[in-house]
């Protein structure tokens, strides 16, 4: 522990209230408000808080501290819950940075699924061919970090046999969508081969409506509402972090739930 002088001009129980709001368990996070103080922050994250480091510094530490620490307990063979028909959310919210008619519209007929980085066979795929891939399904919770949560009903292919399929390199670090209008996220390659990690082109068993992402979303019951992105055009099998839209404005990078 070497916290060796306060950063000036930030109250230090300011500080310790930020960083335990973003701790993922409640035990370390009653820990760090039952007035243990800055002590107990570098001595629960291990992140040395020095001389010079900014109170936003400290709190991007602390959060890269829990994407580590949400990555070291995810688990590949942890299941999401899943639900009856009769739970399903009818009807399904929308949710995006903008207002559901501005989505954007993408033509079936000129859609191209691309494929890029780290990957055998980086041909491009049409919406076709990717409806004549096996399909999965599932019923189960989005929740959205906006305060609201929804069951809904996908249906699609496994994304971790997609990237098996293409011959992706598996031990590579991160899996980057880029989305039509401009929206994107990486994942790390754990979340991209859960089993319940899917590509997604139905919803309710019907074709994705447009608010929902047509033509395909990557649905990902393990993460929250943001790390899942809709009208989903690219993706790069890659070592660098690419970001994504929130998480480039201080949204947790790991995002699970
Ligand atoms: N392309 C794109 N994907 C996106 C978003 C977006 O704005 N654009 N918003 C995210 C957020 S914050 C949520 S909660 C869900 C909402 O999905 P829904 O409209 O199917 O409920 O989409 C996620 N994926
Ligand atoms: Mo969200």
């Amino acid at each position: 522990m070497r916290i060796r002088k306060l950063i000036p001009g930030v109250d230090p129980e300011l500080l310790v209230k930020d960083a335990a709001k973003l701790m993922p368990d409640p035990a370390r996070r009653n820990f760090l408000r039952g007035a243990a103080g800055l002590g107990a922050l570098t001595l629960l994250t291990g992140c040395d808080i020095i001389d010079g480091d900014t109170a936003e510094g400290v709190l991007r530490k602390i959060s890269s501290f829990n994407d580590g620490a949400q990555a070291a307990l995810f688990s590949r063979s942890k299941l999401a819950p899943t639900y009856p028909e009769s739970a399903i959310t009818r009807p399904f919210p929308f949710n995006a940075y903008y207002s559901e008619d501005e989505a954007p519209v993408v033509d079936p007929a000129t859609y191209r699924f691309e494929i890029s980085g780290l990957v055998d066979n980086k041909k491009p795929w049409t919406l076709d061919e990717l409806h004549a891939l096996p399909e999965v399904s599932q019923i189960t919770r989005h929740v959205c970090v906006e305060g609201w949560s929804a069951i809904g009903s996908w249906q699609g292919a496994s994304l971790g046999d997609f990237l098996k399929r293409i011959g992706a390199d598996t031990r590579a670090k991160y899996v980057f969508f880029r989305c039509a209008e401009g929206y994107s996220n990486t994942i790390d390659m754990a979340t991209a081969l859960h089993p319940q990690t899917q590509m997604t082109f139905k919803y309710d068993n019907k074709l994705l409506p447009r608010a929902y992402g047509f033509p395909m979303k990557i649905r990902m019951p393990t993460k929250l509402g943001y790390k899942n992105p809709k009208y989903v055009v690219a993706m790069e099998v890659t070592n660098t972090d690419r970001g994504g839209y929130w998480e480039n404005q201080g949204y947790n990078w790991f995002g699970g739930l």
